[in-house]
């Protein structure tokens, strides 16, 4: 049972995405652990995105990542990080294939609305920087139980 992080971005929040994101992850059939409306800070921006740092597009990634709220969530099921990361398309929206987050909504890959967790390593650390402890919530999820 994998744990990711997802995150949709200030864009979209100000779009009005964010139910019709949230949707897809629970019709999808996974179980979400944890949730928070927030806003994401520089130095909060650096630990997340450090392996960036130094790219043509590390600073205005992070300008735009701190911009506004984002909303930030940590979502359990089999293959969650594969899952997740095919359900959010490639990077560049011309690039994602039709029918995922990027290519039905988003046109730059400077906007493009939600973050995933690439790897078990890099969804652990970012899951750990996000939320503490005693924000993921241990539940019974009955649909686990048909999926
Ligand atoms: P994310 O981390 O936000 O889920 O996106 P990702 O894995 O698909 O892409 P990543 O390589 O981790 O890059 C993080 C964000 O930086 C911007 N970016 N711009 N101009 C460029 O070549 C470029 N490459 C990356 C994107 O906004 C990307 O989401
Ligand atoms: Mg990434």
């Amino acid at each position: 049972m994998d744990r990711t992080f997802l995150m949709i971005k200030p864009d979209g929040v100000q779009r009005g995405l964010i139910g019709e994101l949230v949707a897809r992850f629970e019709k999808k059939g996974l179980k979400l652990v944890a949730a928070k409306f927030m806003k994401i800070t520089p130095e909060l921006a650096e630990q997340h995105y450090g392996e960036h740092k130094g790219k043509p597009f590390y600073e205005p990634l992070v300008d735009f990542i701190t911009s506004g709220p984002v909303f930030a969530m940590v979502w359990e099921g089999d293959n969650a990080i594969a899952l997740t990361r095919a359900m959010i398309g490639k990077t560049n929206a011309v690039e994602a294939a039709p029918g995922t987050i990027r290519s039905d909504y988003a046109v730059h890959t400077n906007f493009n609305l939600i973050h995933g967790s690439d790897s078990p390593e890099n969804a652990a650390r970012e899951i750990q920087i996000f939320f503490s402890e005693h924000e993921l919530i241990d539940y019974e999820h009955s649909i686990q139980r048909w999926i």
